[in-house]
């Protein structure tokens, strides 16, 4: 696909040196496109579909832009959203102007909105629905083996990868198993570049309806899920609004399924293109702790996270990001950081020295609040699937697992699998 957004190609380059580099909607060569952004420097001018932005792809530089002040995620703070020369045209736009939410809102504000999920989100209180991502995972591991016991091709990721966080995330947020197969398609469509624009926009006014839906249900009835507890006012608090309500989950139901996806399934083809290391985790040498922790920095699921905002002109290194610029931070670079990782930071490696310090949720007021629940998730999800299944292997080359057309998220379109 090549179509930049119109207006915004008139928009001026983010700084005045430097060429940029366009990030690839069909993510054709991620690798390359990782090395050429490290390359390009601490900071890196990128290209989003004819909109310029800065991508930091350094774990020291972002460690500490996560926390500076200066950088804020209101859209309105955006310049080329003010001037009008970004729309709701552009294909990315979802993903910066998403309505109001933890995920867009910072400060004391930000505080007060994201309180209660984390809260529900803390490794304590997880452990109480272990139990229950154990069942759905052995019964999503039953529903695998009646589909590819006599020998067949099953995809891995639409039987198994895909449902699993999905019925979690459902299941915290109160949403009804009946509706979990129109989000999955919803999402799919929503990140796929190509979606038509008006499509995409479509689909997130559905997507409003059914939340605020939701919403309505749970005040009249409220049940013991976190869209539940988000509605009703602490004691002597102050409760969120709908529209926060609605945000929230919005980001949560969204956030939640889709990158526990990739974590699962990137950890599983990483293993089985590296049968030694495999080996060690099958016989007990090297934990799934590590697996998921070297999976999370070496392929993360999160490619670029959209977007932060100069609020000043801010100096890295002998950059300056300007007042108004938006600021990408570009994970995936970050994990593959030769200062954090050393050399063979392009390596996956179990094996490397504990703990792996990587960046992958983030840091700072916005760290990931659900990164114990998908810890707990891949935990459970990948000892489980290689105990049911130890012949496990891709069913074609594992050059030909194809890539979904998404710029920010790093995803695969199928997972092809034998089970033995
Ligand atoms: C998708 C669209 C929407 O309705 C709400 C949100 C807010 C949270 C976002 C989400 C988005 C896209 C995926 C994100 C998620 C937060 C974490 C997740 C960016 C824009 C990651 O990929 C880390």
């Amino acid at each position: 696909m090549n179509c930049p957004h119109a207006a915004a190609q008139a928009a001026p380059a983010p700084g005045p040196k430097g060429e940029s580099i366009a990030i690839d909607p069909m993510v054709r060569d991620l690798d390359g496109e990782t090395a050429r952004l490290r390359d390009a420097g601490v900071l890196a001018r990128i290209d989003l579909l004819g909109v310029p932005a800065w991508a930091v792809t350094r774990h020291a530089e972002a460690r500490r832009l996560l926390v500076d002040q200066r950088l804020v995620k209101d859209i309105n703070a955006w310049e080329l959203w003010r001037s009008g020369e970004v729309t709701r045209d552009w294909p990315l736009i979802g993903m910066v102007d998403a309505g109001r939410s933890m995920f867009t809102v910072d400060g004391a504000e930000h505080r007060r909105l994201r309180a209660k999920t984390s809260q529900a989100l803390t490794p304590r209180r997880l452990e109480a629905i272990r139990p229950d991502i154990e069942k759905f995972t052995e019964e999503l591991l039953d529903t695998l083996a009646a589909q590819g016991a006599g020998g067949e091709v099953v995809d891995l990721k639409a039987v198994f990868a895909q449902p699993l966080p999905m019925r979690v995330v459902g299941m915290l947020m109160g949403v009804d198993e009946s509706q979990h197969a129109m989000l999955t398609q919803r999402y799919k469509a929503f990140f796929s570049m190509l979606t038509p624009q008006e499509e995409r926009l479509a689909l997130l006014a559905e997507l409003d309806v059914f939340y605020a839906e939701l919403v309505r249900e749970r005040t009249a009835r409220p049940g013991d899920d976190l869209t539940s507890a988000l509605i009703l006012a602490e004691e002597g608090g102050d409760p969120l609004t709908e529209e926060e309500v609605i945000g929230n989950l919005k980001a949560m139901v969204a956030a939640g399924h889709e990158t526990t996806i990739g974590l699962i399934l990137n950890a599983v083809r990483a293993l089985l293109a590296n049968p030694g290391q495999l080996r060690k985790v099958l016989a007990g040498e090297v934990g799934w702790g590590a697996v998921i922790e070297e999976t999370l920095r070496w392929d993360t699921p999160t490619t670029h996270l959209l977007m932060r905002f100069a609020t000043e002109d801010v100096t890295v290194g002998d950059e300056v990001i300007r007042k108004g610029e938006g600021v990408v931070i570009s994970y995936r670079a970050i994990g593959r950081d030769v200062q954090q990782h050393g050399d063979d930071a392009d390596a996956f490696d179990v094996t490397r020295p504990a703990p792996i310090r990587h960046m992958t949720f983030g840091h700072g007021p916005h760290i990931c609040p659900g990164a114990a629940l998908s810890r707990v998730e891949a935990g459970v999800a990948l000892p489980a699937l290689f105990a049911r299944f130890p012949g496990l292997r891709l069913a074609v080359p594992d050059e030909e697992i194809a890539k979904l057309p998404v710029m920010t998220q790093n995803d695969m379109a199928a997972f092809p699998v034998l089970l033995s």
